[in-house]
Parts: C-alpha cells; structure tokens; sequence
C-alpha cells in the first residue's frame, strides 16, 4: 500500500468531536453578537452539529456543557442526537458562572463550597448516565489575583482532596479529563496552568484520568507538540481542544492562526500511532479524543465548524504523508536542513485533493464542505425558522 493509500486508511477513522457551545452566540468582555438563526436550544445546537457531519463526513459526537445544555430529558437529547447520526460525547463541567466560586471552586478554603463543586460533578455523572458519554471534563478557572492572597500549597492540597472525590463518582467504564491554562480569569496564580501539574493530580487519581491539552491555553513561544510527545510516552494525553490563537485564549478556528503547528502536533499524533481510535473503549486506554473548543464571535457558526474540522484532517493528512523513512535515515544521518526538508515537503503538499477522494468513498460529495453547505439553504432556513425565543450562548 503506498504512502496516499495508508493516509487514505488512517484518515477514513479519523473522528472530530464538536464543542455544543460553538453553535451558540460567543464574543468578548466587550460583546456577545447575535446571529439569525442561531440555536435557541441543546436540541438545535445537535442539529446544526449534525450538519457539519453531513459534510464532512467525520464529525459524529457532540460534547456538552453543563448547565449551557440543560435539558429536562438527557434521554431525549441522545435520542434527537442519533436521529441525526451523532451521539453525545464529553460532558464538561461549568466551575466558572456561579459567584459562589469567586475565591474558587475544587480549591476554595470553605469546605461547604468545594462540597457544592463536586456535586456539580455528581449532576454531570448523571447527565453521562444518561446519555451514554463516557468522559468528564474538568476545566478550573480556579486562582488568584495577588500574591498572598491565598496559601499555593494549601489549594493544591484541596484541589487533590476534591478531585478524589470527583474521581470516586465515576462508574467503571468513564474517565475524567483535566484540562490546564496557564492564566485567565485568574492573573498572578492558576491552581491548574500547566501539563505538568495536570498530570502530577491525573498520576494521583488513578488510570482513568487523563490530561486535555488545548491549544490555547499555553504561554507564547510554548512547543506545543512537545508536550504532545511527553503526555503520549506517560499514555495520559486524553484529549484535545483544538482552536488557535495570535495572542492569547482567542478560540479561533483550529489551524487558521498557525496551521503549521496544527500540522507539528498532529505529526507527533501520527509518528506515536496515537491517531486510530482504540478497537474498543477503555477508560484507562491510549485513545485521545480529537475534540474541538472554540467560539465564532464575528464568523457563521456551522461553516466555522465545518473548516476547523477540515484544518485538523489537512494537518493529519499532510503528517500521514510524511516519509518516515527518509526522515528517520536524515535524523540518523545527523542531517539536518535534510530532515527538515523531508518534514517540509508533506506539510507543503496539498491534500484537498485526496480528502476530496475520500469524502467521495465516504458517500460525500467531493466539493469543499463548506461550499456544499453554504449551497444547502440550510442556514437560510433555520434563519428564518429560528424566530422568538432567546438565543444560545455564553451568558445567556
Ligand atoms: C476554558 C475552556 C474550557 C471550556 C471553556 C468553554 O477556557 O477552554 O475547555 O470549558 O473553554
Ligand atoms: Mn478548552
């Protein structure tokens, strides 16, 4: 099988999860905009989720946050779901709305307050129970603004206490995955900022915990892809959030601010066979979750999903087409512009047309997504269905 034919394989397994909250109205301090036709509801979100898997062909799960997608019946949300051939994915937990959780949420010196944090938890084991997920995603906006304003130690020993708990609440076959940030909303000390604390707290809970790595949340001039490695050779890279930035958390579409290291990170992925999907779920398992966390503040929300998730398969494609023979006989070779250049010469290579072969194989048309969709009528309809009500989104 040659190298195009193997890419083809391994690109044909590949799957994208979507975050539900992308589809609703996100912005800035500054503004949320309001978009026509933007969901007014979890059952909305889903179905336009579902669009971008109509065209793309490897999009079937969508994450969910809680409280953003409350919903009376999680049975009924799954079941709308694989109506339109998805089924729910991650469930994220929401630490960062409640005015409880000023001085923190799993760290905040009250107990009474780490008590009511990891209950929310217990709301979102129930939310997985019911609607098949399998994965609790923890991210903490928990910190401080000043030195001396708590005790460090003292909140990472509470952190550690709480997230037994929240481990404990997890049956057999979930996991839990812990996200980092190195700053925001907390500005001197963030009780979670980096890979390695992450992992020190997944080290202590157990095998089925794992680390989230998302793009946005390192400091500048961070090598990315070389966490990547260091969380694959530890089997505790758990997943992704994928988006992109030029400055800080921006959230923009994964691959449009710096697809060059996209194409790094997943070249990583590829050189570790940490693509494929695990045969069968195992909590505890090497499978990372390709997950995608962003907000389209002035961009259409659908058509926006829609290129991030076709950014992540140029970049795995290009790194698939990576000839690791070559590289390896360079590296060896101690030459290096060599090396470089056989790296260079996939992430040049341009892949549309083989993704356009394989949406073909998959039963897709071979255009662009983003033009199929826009071609659909279907935000046009849902523009013009989509009246009354209160618009999703960040604060609503
Ligand atoms: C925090 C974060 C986290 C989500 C939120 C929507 O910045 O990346 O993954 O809970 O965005
Ligand atoms: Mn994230």
């Amino acid at each position: 099988m040659d190298r195009q034919q193997a890419a083809l394989e391994a690109l044909r397994q590949q799957t994208i999860e979507l975050p539900s909250w992308a589809f609703g109205n996100s912005g800035t301090r500054f503004k949320v905009f309001g978009t026509p036709g933007t969901p007014r509801d979890p059952f909305e979100k889903v179905s336009d989720a579902a669009q971008v898997h109509r065209y793309t062909g490897i999009a079937p799960r969508v994450s969910l946050h809680i409280p953003w997608d409350l919903v009376d019946d999680y049975g009924k949300l799954a079941a709308h779901a694989a109506d339109h051939g998805l089924t729910i994915g991650m469930v994220n937990a929401n630490l960062f709305q409640d005015d409880d959780y000023k001085l923190g949420s799993l760290t905040h010196p009250d107990e009474r307050v780490r008590a009511k944090a990891v209950a929310h938890h217990a709301e979102c084991v129930d939310v997985m129970r019911a609607t098949g997920s399998k994965e609790l995603k923890l991210w903490l906006p928990d910190g401080t603004n000043y030195p001396g304003q708590d005790d460090l130690r003292e909140r990472q020993e509470r952190l550690a206490d709480s997230l037994q708990q929240v481990y404990a609440l997890l049956d057999e076959d979930m996991r839990l995955v812990l996200e980092y940030k190195f700053f925001e909303p907390a500005f001197y000390a963030t009780d979670v900022p980096d890979w390695g604390t992450s992992l020190l707290h997944c080290l202590a809970l157990g095998e089925r915990a794992k680390v989230v790595l998302d793009t946005g949340h390192h400091a500048p001039g961070t090598n990315i892809e070389f966490v990547v490695v260091q969380l694959l050779r530890a089997g505790r890279l758990g997943a992704f959030d994928f988006n992109s930035r030029f400055y800080a958390d921006d959230d923009l579409m994964a691959g449009a601010a710096d697809p060059f290291q996209l194409f790094r990170i997943m070249y990583e992925i590829v050189r570790s066979d940490a693509l494929a999907p695990a045969p069968a779920w195992d909590p505890a398992g090497p499978g990372v979750n390709f997950m995608l966390d962003q907000c389209h503040n002035v961009e259409e929300k659908v058509g926006g999903q829609i290129r991030s998730v076709t950014n992540v398969q140029q970049a795995t494609a290009k790194a698939l087409l990576v000839d690791r023979e070559a590289l390896r006989a360079a590296q060896r070779a101690g030459d290096v512009l060599g090396a470089h250049d056989v790296l260079m010469d996939a992430y040049h290579t341009d892949v549309r047309p083989l993704l356009a072969q394989l949406r073909e194989s998959l039963g897709l048309t071979g255009q662009d997504p983003v033009a199929a969709f826009r071609t659909s009528g279907y935000a046009e309809r849902v523009a013009a269905e989509r009246v009354g009500g209160r618009q999703a989104g960040w604060g609503a």
